[in-house]
């Protein structure tokens, strides 16, 4: 008998039924070839993950523009569809199930990055101090400018075609990332978006962004495939917000009104510390769909967030890094592998597909 029942017990989301309550969360690898196409061996290492319930991929470009770092897939060109089939192929074949995290960077980008040299747009040309990887190594992102209206409906078509082309490549849907300071996220927080337009100001004007994109995905390829992220409070990419209680409730209302499957909260800061202030219990109470946690989770921490009723799912990052089956692990109480932090961005076969699993 497994010490953690709770996460072993089946679940449905939307129009699948996911063996466990355990998804893995999306995780940056920057290991995308040429054109920005995932290859064989990232096909090989989501098959190797493929007995959490949901794998959400790692975030992925909906266009040029989109891009941010060195090395990440895109959805936006025939070879990248082709490219994540085989990978969406392989996940189906072991019985795994696949959601593509959809992503545009915003400012978080340098403009070697970007098509002929532009800089990054964003809701408001005000440049974050943070970092990113690009040929040159880790440097500071550039100044962005501010996207025209005309601009912002040209993103929420590329989301919406993006939407499209995961499902063409074979996903059984899409999770919008706005979170951890990336686009959306700087059209809802008053530190990044300083707009005086229809997309800024009020929050209702803020999140006109957020419910733009997802009322377009989810007219495309319907509600139930479409997951949202976010990170009420992460400063992770120099983000802030006055009021994020207020301003994220509000969020997750709208996003019920749309009828998506799930909402994926980070709780406290991203990859950091979980306990601050924040009610993450009044966030839920405006959503009715499956509501899915993650931040330096356990197994014991996301039992009894399961058991409770606190959660539906549970997203796991690193450990799954490091150790493939941790489901097996977890039910046979064995010991994990630890992750070797030189090998999670960028490089080949080391630290992506050739961590351990039990009986090897
Ligand atoms: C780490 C490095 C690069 C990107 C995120 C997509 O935080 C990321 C990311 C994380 O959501």
């Amino acid at each position: 008998m497994t010490a953690h029942p709770a996460l072993f017990k089946p679940l449905t989301l939307g129009e699948i039924t996911l063996p466990n309550r355990i998804a893995m969360a999306p995780l940056t690898r920057n290991r995308a070839a040429a054109g920005n196409v995932p290859g064989p061996l990232t096909a090989l290492y989501y098959t190797q993950r493929a007995s959490v319930g949901l794998i959400i991929s790692e975030a992925t470009q909906i266009s040029p523009m989109g891009q941010g770092y060195i090395a990440t897939p895109g959805i936006h060109s025939a070879e990248q569809i082709a490219g994540w089939r085989t990978v969406t192929q392989s996940v189906h074949d072991a019985g795994g199930h696949m959601f593509l995290q959809l992503w545009h960077v915003g400012r978080i980008s340098h403009t070697s990055l970007l098509p002929d040299g532009q800089a990054p747009v964003a809701p408001s040309a005000i440049r974050a101090a943070s970092k990113t990887f690009t040929t040159n190594g880790f440097v500071d992102v550039s100044m962005p400018r501010a996207l025209s209206i005309a601009e912002i409906e040209q993103t929420v078509a590329d989301y919406r075609q993006a939407a499209l082309n995961a499902i063409a490549a074979g996903f059984d849907g899409v999770e919008v990332h706005s979170a951890n300071g990336y686009l959306i996220d700087q059209f809802l927080r008053d530190s990044s978006n300083q707009r005086s337009d229809a997309y800024g100001g009020s929050i209702e004007n803020r999140t006109r962004f957020l419910r733009e994109v997802v009322a377009a995905v989810s007219e495309a390829i319907g509600a139930q495939r479409v997951g949202v992220r976010f990170s009420p409070v992460s400063g992770f990419n120099d983000i802030s917000d006055s009021a994020p209680q207020a301003l994220f409730e509000a969020a997750v209302a709208q996003m019920q009104a749309i009828g998506i499957a799930y909402v994926h909260v980070i709780e406290g800061q991203t990859g950091g510390e979980r306990d601050t202030a924040f009610d993450y219990a009044a966030l839920r109470s405006h959503f009715k769909g499956v509501w899915m946690v993650n931040n330096g989770y356990d197994a014991n921490m996301a039992e009894t967030a399961i058991a409770s009723g606190r959660a539906d799912m549970v997203a796991i990052g690193r450990p799954l890094i490091a150790n493939p089956d941790w489901l097996a692990r977890i039910a046979h109480n064995a010991a994990l592998n630890p992750l070797d932090q030189a090998t999670m961005y960028g490089g080949d076969a080391r630290g992506y597909t050739d961590y351990p699993v039990l009986g090897q």
